[in-house]
Parts: C-alpha cells; structure tokens; sequence
C-alpha cells in the first residue's frame, strides 16, 4: 500500500517525466502553467544553433551583430496587422514573437560571471497582457527552442547596447525602418538600436553601421538539408492549393471563390499563411501581373491565372498555373500556353549548379520572342518586352522573392522559374488574341547533379490543366 506521503513526494518527479516525453514546455510562473508548441516538425535548437555559429565566424573580431523583431503595424483604427516576424531573426533564432533581439559578439561580453558570444533578449511573461496577446514564452522557454543559455528581458536591451556597442567599431544591424517605411508602426515597438545609433552620432561616437543581410543574404541563399525539407512542404501544399482550385472552377465563379479555394487549402494543410498576397485573374486580368484585388467574376471562355503560394513554419512557394475557366483552351489559347510551356521547361532545364542566374531568364525570352514572330503577334526585331516585361526568376526561400549574395547558381539554392506572355486589349496584333495572359511557374532547387522541379508534381501541360479543371463539377 502507498501512503499519501509518498505519492506527494513522487508527484514533481512524474510532472518532470511528463515534462520531458512531450513536446510542452511548462513554466510555472503566473496563473499560466503551460507554454504548447503545436506542431512537432520546427527545426530543432540544433538547426538554430548551427546558423548562428556560421554568421558568428564571418563577424569580424571586434564587430557585432543585431537583429531585432519585425514590426507591429497597425491596419486601422485600433486594430492592427498579423504580427510576421523579421526574417533573419526567426532563421537564427525560431521565435516569432513581437519584442525580441539577438546580440551575436564574436569577441563575447562578461554576463553573470562568463563570457558569452549570443544573447537573445524576449518579453518577460506578463499575465495581464496575456490575457489578451496569449501566452509568451519568457526567458526559459526562449532559451529551451532556440539553444541559446543566455536569455534577457527585452527591457535591458536599451542597456546592455549602451555597455556593448560603443566598444564596437562595426555593427551589422537588420533594420529598415529608415527611407523604406513610411506607414505607423503602433507605438511600443521602439527601434532601441536605431534610437542610440543616432544619439551615438550625436555625441560624436563613431561606428560603421551595415546591414546584417551583407552575412546572412549569402547564408539564407543557401538552404540546409533541414529548409530544404521545409519549403517542399510548403510547395507539397500549394500544389493541392492549386489543384483544389482547378477542381471546382467554372464559369461565372468569381476570382475572390477560387482564392478561397485555394486558400482554404493551405490552412487545411497546415500553412500558416500565403507567402504574399494572392493573385487570382480572370479574363483581361491575367494581364496584370500582380493584380490582386480578386474580386471580378469569370466569364466562360476566359482564362484564369492563379499565382499563390503557402508559407509553412516561415518558408514560401511560389507556383502560378493559367487555366480555362471553362475547361477548354481555344486555339488562341493553347496557342500561347504551349509557347509559354515550351520557354519554362527550356529555362527550366538551363538551371544547373555554376550556371548565371539570368541564363534562364535569356533562354525563355528567346523561346517566346520566336513564337510570337511564328504566331504574327510580334514582327521580327520588335522587343519581347511588349508581351513579357518581367523576369524569368528569383530566388525564393523565408522571402517570396528571396535574398542571395550571388547571381552565380550554387547548390542549395531556390529559385522560380516563370515565363509569362500577357496581350492586353488595345495591344497592337490581331485582336483574337486581346485578353490572353498566360503565366508558368515552378520551384527550382538547384543540386550538385543539376536541378530539382519540386513542384512538378502539378499539372501542367495544356491536356493534364483541361481534364483537371472543372473534375469535382462533373
Ligand atoms: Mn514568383
């Protein structure tokens, strides 16, 4: 028999077991007991940990670098925008909450009695604003995610840079709050390190500023085993995305029903976002190239130009996919879809490790300044630029249209491939052709080998579009 003595005695010892088979991080502290983390699949402290020793080595001695939190903006009124965080802190740290910094010093600072080189300040916990603003993790649960020992409050960060920075005779800063931003940013997101930079070069103290991207853009560019995993997730979902609209098109279904449909499907499959906001055209809108206002009802015969992709756990897709609403190309229509199929697998197949970046991009303008001769759209000579006025490529990853610090193609890397021909009414051919924009794109990982399409599993071909559009209609 055991006494109750006893099992009060073992009771912590089970809480701690429970602690560590689960993936729940529990705090004690306030009336909240629990801080969750829902999904199993973030990268691990060790991913983090990795990253941050990598951008650690290329800081020189006697350098440092801060990354602080994106913005709180605010929509209107007193409501304001999702929180998103800054990207290079969620890649070197995984948090996502609004008040946090990273202090990476190669040469370390004394803190408590030892040297440490990485410091992430986090808000403290706070039970009244949690209330509203849900459960934060504080310091110990901070330190558990990303690996790092020494966790502060966000409050000392104003401190702790008046002790480091003015001993340091270059900061890589991540912010660009100045020239780029105009709009409110709501008010207790203080821009600490910007707000000393300029009092600092007031009181005459010199300090060469850049921008943190001059390290960590060539480090992004390059995905890791892990990332790679991560945006064929995220590709994997916009593709279903992408399907799932494709199913249930029809005439007369508005651009705002198939953003639903395709949007819909990324929540369902667990995204926690589109990557940026959807394009979805019908008709003369598949010749705008970043409309987005998706509110146009589609006619029978249109063609419809979906450009979406899903953000999973911080990664984007971008894939586009052009389709007759009515399940049927006309002859004008296949006529440009096939040339601009043919310009995206040529360009496609021209992406290969050491290869220059715009390689594609000349393949697939090529492709389709000679199709449009062939087809009496363009004469000979005239510009392609009248029918494709945009790039073939860019790099994709934790941003849309991703950071590199190189235009040499390199294993690891990501980027899209997505040749476009857009004729718009009053365009000066024969006007059977008004209205037409046509729009491919797929996910490029670039290997040692060659390259991987990782969303080629979606349709694609003007047969495989046509018996997929309007299926679940039938
Ligand atoms: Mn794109």
């Amino acid at each position: 028999m055991i006494c109750s003595l006893s099992l009060a005695w073992i009771l912590p010892f089970a809480f701690l077991l429970l602690v560590t088979a689960y993936p729940v991080l529990a705090q004690s502290q306030g009336v909240y007991e629990h801080y969750e983390v829902y999904d199993a699949d973030f990268f691990p402290p060790s991913e983090y940990a990795a990253r941050r020793k990598l951008a650690l080595s290329k800081i020189e001695s006697g350098a440092g670098m801060l990354v602080r939190n994106g913005d709180v903006r605010n929509r209107s009124n007193d409501v304001d925008y999702e929180f998103r965080q800054r990207n290079n802190l969620l890649y070197l740290t995984g948090i996502t909450e609004t008040q946090s910094a990273l202090l990476l010093l190669p040469n370390g600072i004394e803190i408590e009695g030892k040297s440490v080189r990485e410091i992430l300040f986090v808000a403290e916990r706070n039970p009244s604003h949690e209330i509203w603003e849900g459960i934060r993790m504080g310091p110990k649960v901070a330190a558990t995610i990303t690996g790092i020992s020494t966790v502060l409050s966000y409050e000392e960060l104003p401190e702790i840079l008046d002790e480091v920075v003015p001993e340091l005779d270059k900061l890589y800063y991540d912010n660009w709050l100045f020239g780029v931003i105009t709009e409110p940013i709501v008010g207790e997101e203080i821009d600490w390190p910007g707000m000393m930079l300029m009092m600092m070069a007031e009181d005459g103290i010199k300090i060469e500023v850049v921008q943190a991207g001059e390290i960590l853009d060539g480090m992004r560019a390059i995905k890791s085993e892990a990332e790679i995993e991560m945006m064929k997730k995220a590709v994997e979902i916009s593709a279903e995305g992408h399907r799932e609209a494709m199913r249930y098109a029809r005439p007369g279904m508005a651009e705002y029903e198939l953003e639903a449909l395709m949007e819909y499907t990324f929540h369902r499959l667990g995204a926690e976002e589109p990557g940026y906001p959807s394009i979805v055209g019908a008709g003369p809108n598949t010749c705008i190239l970043h409309y987005n206002t998706n509110r146009r009802k589609s006619q029978d015969g249109d063609l419809v130009l979906m450009d979406c992709g899903a953000e999973y756990h911080g990664y984007s897709a971008d894939i586009t996919r052009t389709f007759p609403v009515n399940g049927k190309f006309t002859p004008e229509q296949r006529a440009i879809y096939d040339l601009v199929l043919k310009a995206q697998n040529a360009a496609i197949k021209e992406c290969a490790s050491g290869v220059q970046f715009f390689e594609p991009h000349r393949k697939a303008a090529r492709i389709i300044a000679e199709g449009l001769v062939q087809l009496g759209i363009m004469e000979f000579g005239d510009d392609v630029r009248t029918y494709f006025m945009h790039g073939t490529s860019h790099f994709l990853g934790m941003d849309v249209h991703d950071v590199s610090d190189s235009y040499v193609l390199t294993p690891g890397m990501v980027l899209t491939v997505e040749p476009g021909i857009y004729i718009a009414e009053g365009s000066d051919c024969d006007p059977k052709w008004w209205n037409i924009g046509v729009r491919i794109e797929d996910d490029i990982l670039v290997t040692e080998e060659g390259s991987i399409n990782l969303s080629a599993g979606l349709e694609k071909t003007a047969s495989e579009i046509e018996k997929l559009v309007g299926s679940k209609n039938k």
